[in-house]
Order: structure tokens, then C-alpha cells, then sequence
């Protein structure tokens, strides 16, 4: 399958797979959190980097914490998903999240591998497409501004018909932008 017809721009250089990064903060300093990766991805394992707009999302799984910002990214890759994944961690401990905090505890940063290419990989560390990208709007709303048509290689649906299907409730859009290439 060509995820990237109508999907993403570019890539000539067929070394590169295709990647949706989430990305999301409810500690500290939130949208500083998201612009430090958003340029830290850029500067390093992301080639041709896009981001969506930044959203401000009631915390799910009924969680009573504060507000999230959350963002998505596609990109172009020249590491497999377990270097990709370690990059992103390495990324979330930098700006501060503690690896041994309770599962859905608030962070200063979570970048979550959503899809790679049309890879499903089911192992004890890592599960792509991200297990819960059907159902959770705050992370659809974004992806789908992005990457509409890139099709879920187990459900078979696109991003945007996905995002169609949950609705944007408790998604808002904020002025925030996360690279000033992207202001409006
Ligand atoms: N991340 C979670 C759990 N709940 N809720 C929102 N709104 N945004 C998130 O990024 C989020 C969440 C675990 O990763
Ligand atoms: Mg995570
Ligand atoms: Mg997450």
C-alpha cells in the first residue's frame, strides 16, 4: 500500500518510511514542551517534518488532571520503529518526564508512534498503529489536518473518516503554532 498517495509530500529517497508522531503535554511550561520536540524532531530523525495545529483536549480515560495540548506530526524517517521509539524517549526524559511515574500520570511530554508506514508491529514494547488512534479524538482531529488520507492498515479507513467517526468533542483549536514556518 502507498500511504503516502495523497497523504504526505514527497519522498524520493526510498530509504525513508513515512511516520505519525503524537505528540501531547498537561505539565509545566506545555506549548514550550511541544516546540522543544517539535525542533528536536526536525533537527534530528525527521526529514520534511509537518505539523498540525495545536489543540487544547480534556484529559481522557477520565482522568482529573489538567488540560493537554496536543499536536501531530508526519514525517520521513531514516530509523526503524525500535530506534525511532528510543529516540522519543530519549526526547520525553529531556524534557523531564519521569519513566516511572504511574501509566497516565500528567508529563511534560508523551510522542507516541501512531503509524509507520504500513508496518503493524505488535511486540511487548511496541505497538504500531497505536492501539488507541480509532478512538481517541484529540489525537484524530490533529493527524487528520495532516494526513487525511492515510489509510489504517488494520482497520482499512482512512484518518479522516476515523476522525469523522469520533467527533471533536473536548478538542478545541488554539492559536498556538508549534514552528513559526506554520504561523498563520
Ligand atoms: N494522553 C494519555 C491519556 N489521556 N488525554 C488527552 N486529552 N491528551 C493526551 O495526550 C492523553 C490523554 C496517555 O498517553
Ligand atoms: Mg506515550
Ligand atoms: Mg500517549
Amino acid at each position: 500500500m502507498d500511504v503516502t498517495a495523497d497523504t504526505l509530500p514527497r519522498s524520493s529517497d526510498p530509504a525513508l518510511r513515512p511516520v505519525a508522531i503524537g505528540m501531547g503535554s498537561n505539565l509545566g511550561p506545555r506549548v514550550d514542551r511541544l516546540r522543544g520536540a517539535a525542533d528536536r524532531l526536525t533537527d534530528g530523525p525527521l526529514v520534511d517534518a509537518r505539523f498540525s495545529r495545536v489543540y487544547e483536549t480534556v484529559p481522557a480515560c477520565g482522568l482529573d488532571q489538567p488540560l493537554y495540548l496536543n499536536a501531530c506530526c508526519t514525517g520521513w524517517t531514516s530509523l526503524d520503529a525500535v530506534d525511532l521509539l528510543a529516540t522519543l524517549k530519549d526526547l520525553e526524559s529531556k524534557a523531564g518526564r519521569d519513566p516511572s511515574a504511574p501509566r497516565f500520570a500528567s508529563r511534560p511530554l508523551d510522542l507516541d508512534i501512531l503509524l509507520y508506514g504500513d508496518d503493524v508491529v505488535a511486540t511487548p514494547h511496541l505497538t504500531i498503529p497505536h492501539p488507541a488512534l480509532p478512538e481517541r479524538a484529540f489525537v484524530l482531529v490533529p493527524l487528520a489536518e495532516i494526513a487525511g488520507g492515510w489509510r489504517h492498515p488494520v482497520l482499512g479507513r482512512t484518518i479522516a473518516e476515523l476522525a469523522a467517526g469520533v467527533g471533536a468533542a473536548g478538542v478545541e483549536v488554539t492559536n498556538l503554532r508549534l514552528r513559526e514556518a506554520d504561523e498563520s
